[in-house]
């Protein structure tokens, strides 16, 4: 619980140095949920909200995952299936969600220290250079998302 506060003071802080905000994208309700299998791949879920500019989510990377790709769900044949998308174009002042059934990020080589409640620090790189610090949210694969809050 103290780790946690502490990751959202430090946050605070980061946030703190950059006033201008709407310059880039922003990044919200991060959630990831972690694989129903230890040592399986967790999905990250979020918001991303374009800057006065548009701009393209390039990757997002993390201190406790290996490797982090983004994907979208497709159906091929009738069946929904994945597929990596190199690059996810932010327009500016749009919405674009990451949700359950979408588009997502999949995290590899987690830490088996993450468990439901630590959180898990995410960085999303933009084309623009852009780069944002966010702590997703971490929760057990059977969590129902109406349990989300923040
Ligand atoms: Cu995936």
């Amino acid at each position: 619980m103290h780790r946690t506060i502490a990751a959202v003071m430090a946050l605070a802080a980061v946030s703190a140095c950059h006033p201008k905000r709407a310059d880039t994208p922003a990044v919200s309700d991060a959630l990831v949920r972690l694989a129903v299998v230890p040592g399986g791949p967790a999905a990250g879920y979020f918001t991303l909200v374009g800057g006065v500019k548009d701009d393209r989510l390039l990757r997002i990377d993390s201190a406790v995952a290996n490797k982090i790709e983004l994907h979208e769900s497709v159906m091929d044949g009738g069946v929904m299936t994945m597929r990596p998308i190199a690059e996810v174009p932010v327009p500016a002042g749009k919405t674009v969600a990451f949700a359950p059934g979408g588009s997502h990020a999949m995290l590899f080589g987690v830490d088996p220290r993450i468990t439901a409640g630590t959180g898990v620090p995410l960085l999303f790189t933009f084309a623009s250079g852009a780069k944002i610090e966010v702590e997703a949210k971490s929760a057990a694969a059977g969590d129902d998302m109406g349990g989300m809050r923040h």
